[in-house]
């Protein structure tokens, strides 16, 4: 399986299907706070935020490498900036984890006796992801389903990273494996994925759910 002739018809059965390891949306998601601030008026605050990565508003990205070189890896960055007026909370995590099979050739089936049964792709356990914050990685997990949590569930141990209005916080996710990592139980496989950021305001009162 890990000879280099298979490795090699891997790399290109993956090229030539267009396979590309994950697809991330970077997604976001708005919340808007109101307080009262004195005895006799109301004051309204915003909790809002901005994610840009190359100029483009929540630009998605694409793992389109797998297979150069026999390794899988690559980064992203986005710049998060809370465009509301009042402080917040930054958080990040994982959704909408999917490894899909695509079908199952003979190759794969040979390595994956259950390929056609269990419709769940193999890719995903393989890549190894950080998340970083200021180019420094906080958090790491693999984009196996059943790991969707840990960047959420991390995320929210870390010391609380709170954002003043204006502030920008750069929030970079990079991932690797390689090809001693996998073998043609990946083939045709693909991993798909959202990243979340959220602003949420500080308040008294239990830790949101990341
Ligand atoms: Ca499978
Ligand atoms: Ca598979």
């Amino acid at each position: 399986m890990k000879n280099m002739s298979k490795k090699r018809v891997l790399i290109s059965i993956l090229l030539l299907l267009g396979l590309v390891g994950g697809v991330a949306a970077g997604t976001y998601a708005y919340f808007t706070a109101t307080r009262t601030t004195s005895a006799n008026r109301f004051a309204a605050g915003t909790i809002d935020l901005n994610v840009l990565s190359n100029g483009a508003a929540a630009e998605s990205f694409v793992l389109e490498v797998l297979g150069e070189n026999g390794n899988i890896g690559g980064s992203k960055v986005w710049t998060v900036k809370n465009v509301g007026t009042l402080p917040a909370r930054l958080l990040v995590r994982l959704k909408n984890v999917v490894n899909d099979e695509n079908g199952c050739n003979d190759p794969e089936t040979e390595a994956e006796p259950n390929c056609a049964s269990d419709n769940l792709g193999e890719l995903g356990a393989v890549v190894n992801a950080n998340v970083s914050l200021d180019g420094t990685d906080v958090v790491s997990t693999t984009l196996a389903t059943a790991q969707q949590g840990k960047v959420g569930t991390d995320w929210n141990a870390l010391t609380p990273i709170i954002m003043q209005p204006g502030e920008e916080r750069t929030v970079g996710m990079n991932w690797a494996t390689d090809e001693a990592a996998y073998g043609n139980e990946v083939q045709s496989d693909s991993v798909g994925f959202d990243i979340e950021f959220r602003l949420i305001q500080q308040i008294s009162g239990p830790t949101p759910t990341n």
